[in-house]
């Protein structure tokens, strides 16, 4: 079968939920991932468009609001802000950043689940829901907890087992009761919509076969979903916080936020659209086979992405985009540890970013990915990949680069060529011009962790070509050579700020200025990135890119976490 050509991609990140602020643990998984590939194709001239926004509907919002006393719509625009601004300081690069409250989304959602129900795509059901006595409401999903009825683990929650990963229906659970009092409950009847997801499960099925190529931690994921056979979702709350359930004679019933989440995707892109002053724009994104749209998420959201926003997307009339991928993270957890908000165990991205650069954090993020397996952050682990990785690799190299070409050749790249070529300049380039190819596969496989080893190769390359090559050297016996290792040098900065721009963009951003680069580097800059900056080209001033990282200021973030962890060394 001949590969489908595409002329667009579409990224999303799952829409953070606006209960709180971002941790690491989210930006190892659905965040810098997706940034780092977006950065890359639009270094590569395509045509890209980034969408996410905050997830502000569901129960927790409505009890985070309660506590505080302030409405939940306070309480998610506040939250908004903040994930929007600290997302803004640490690089990720957003075409449109929403939120699930505003006009927009209602519209979009109600949308979807009219056409859906005109159609006849979903059952009512009269069913029995745990509602507590103490509290007065009916509980969701994650507010009850009790014995999984297939392993028999106490702690699971709601809809699923963490212990063995069943899922089925809270009634199913042993012993239920609320995990905000631990109060019993009782069943009461409701009515609910739900989408029959055993009616698609032939054509998920078909779909997911289809793509091979996608990671094995998600297809088995929805293997065992097919497996155990898709069931009957809710897709339907009772509860007055979220977008109303669009019929009449149904006060009280709100959208499972799971419902009108990933719509929020498209609500955000036409906003967007909107905003670009082509309201129709959004169409060319959603709904023509030339989109290819790759979801990034974590692990616990494969199940809505890879099948049930799948489902409603073949569901609706017309021809929507379904993903071409859907590369889902596993956790990444702190110093040791399972990270946990809910006693503090976590590194706060505002917090962090009030003391440390950006793009530290994102290196050590990528190299740390849990793109196959869960994997550990730790404060020593970032200080040692700031100081000696990006300080002593790559600062160091560009910094002696500069600081040479400005003290001896004027800050004008010296002249270099073809005729004064050894076999050590030569392997030099070539060793780099590899490392670039190879690095740009990587980057198309969604394999970012070996994308930056392939940079971290690269610099090493550079430093040691440098070292042997010693314009320090040659600087007073031979200047023509000194000027032509140097202009060879300059090259492999070239090449080396390609492959950092998508990892540590705010740092590389000023390399590519002070290579005297003209183009946009988010707009194509791969072609002028891929071409030999000439001699006689005046070069910028160069400043330290990635200063050291001392103990004084990494030690006290230790010891934060060490005192949150009880005398067992548990969080
Ligand atoms: N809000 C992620 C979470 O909080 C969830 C993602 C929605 S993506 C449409 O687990
Ligand atoms: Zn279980």
């Amino acid at each position: 079968m001949a590969e489908k050509v595409f002329k667009r991609t579409l990224v999303t990140s799952a829409l953070p939920y606006a209960n709180g602020d971002i941790h690491l643990g989210h930006l190892a998984g659905a965040y810098l991932p997706a940034d780092m590939y977006v950065r890359y194709l639009r270094l590569r001239g395509e045509d890209v468009l980034y969408i996410c926004g905050s997830d502000e509907y569901g129960v927790p919002i409505t009890l985070t609001a309660e506590k505080l006393g302030i409405t939940p719509k306070e309480l998610v625009d506040r939250n908004h802000a903040a994930i929007r601004d600290s997302f803004a300081g640490f690089g990720m690069s957003f075409d449109n950043f929403s939120q699930t409250s505003r006009a927009i989304h209602t519209e979009t959602s109600q949308e979807f689940f009219r056409d859906m129900h005109t159609q006849g795509l979903f059952v009512q059901k009269s069913t029995e829901q745990f509602y507590s006595p103490s509290l007065g409401r009916f509980l969701s999903d994650r507010y009850i907890e009790g014995t999984c009825p297939v392993c028999g683990h106490e702690g699971a929650r709601g809809d699923e087992c963490e212990q063995c990963t069943s899922t089925f229906n809270p009634t199913d659970l042993k012993d239920p009761r609320s995990v905000l009092d631990n109060k019993p409950l009782e069943l009461r009847p409701t009515t609910h919509w739900f989408l029959p997801m055993g009616d698609w499960q032939p054509k998920l099925e078909k779909f997911i076969a289809s793509h091979p190529e996608w990671k094995d931690n998600v297809r088995q994921y929805c293997r065992g979903y097919f497996e155990a056979g898709l069931k009957d979702r809710a897709i339907t709350r009772d509860l007055d916080w979220g977008v109303p359930v669009p019929l009449p004679d149904h006060e009280g019933k709100v959208f499972y936020v799971w419902f009108d989440a990933p719509i929020g995707y498209i609500s955000s892109t036409r906003e967007w659209a909107q905003a670009q002053g082509d309201p129709e724009a959004w169409k060319t994104w959603w709904q023509s086979d030339d989109t290819r749209l790759i979801h990034f998420i974590g692990k616990d959201n494969i199940f809505f992405h890879a099948m049930m926003f799948p489902a409603v997307l073949m569901a609706h009339s017309g021809d929507w985009v379904l993903p071409e991928n859907v590369p889902a993270n596993e956790f990444l957890n702190l110093e040791g540890q399972k990270l946990s908000t809910s006693k503090g165990f976590a590194v706060w991205l505002p917090e962090y970013l009030a003391k440390f650069a950006a793009d530290p954090l994102r290196y050590t993020l990528a190299r740390n990915l849990p793109e196959t397996r869960d994997m550990n952050f730790t404060w020593e682990g970032f200080q040692a990949r700031n100081n000696s990785e990006l300080g002593n690799n790559f600062g160091n190299l560009i910094n002696r680069v500069f600081k040479f070409t400005g003290k001896y050749f004027d800050g004008v790249v010296p002249e270099w060529s073809d005729a004064m070529m050894t076999d050590l300049d030569r392997k030099a380039l070539a060793d780099v011009e590899a490392l670039l190819e190879q690095w740009a596969g990587h980057m198309e496989r969604f394999e970012f962790k070996a994308a930056v080893d392939v940079a971290f190769q690269a610099g090493k390359v550079g430093n040691g070509y440098f070292d042997e090559a010693a314009p320090f050297t040659t600087r007073k016996s031979d200047m023509a050579r000194c000027g032509h290792s140097l202009g060879v040098s300059v090259q492999i900065l070239r090449v080396l700020c390609l492959m950092l721009a998508p990892v540590t963009p705010f740092a590389m951003e000023k390399l590519w200025a002070w290579l005297g680069m003209e183009s946009d580097l988010w707009r194509g800059g791969w072609d002028e990135g891929t071409r030999s900056i000439p001699g006689g080209r005046r070069l910028g001033e160069s400043e330290i890119l990635f200063p050291r990282l001392d103990d004084e200021v990494i030690q006290p973030e230790i010891e934060r976490l060490q005192g949150l962890l009880g005398t067992d060394g548990q969080a």
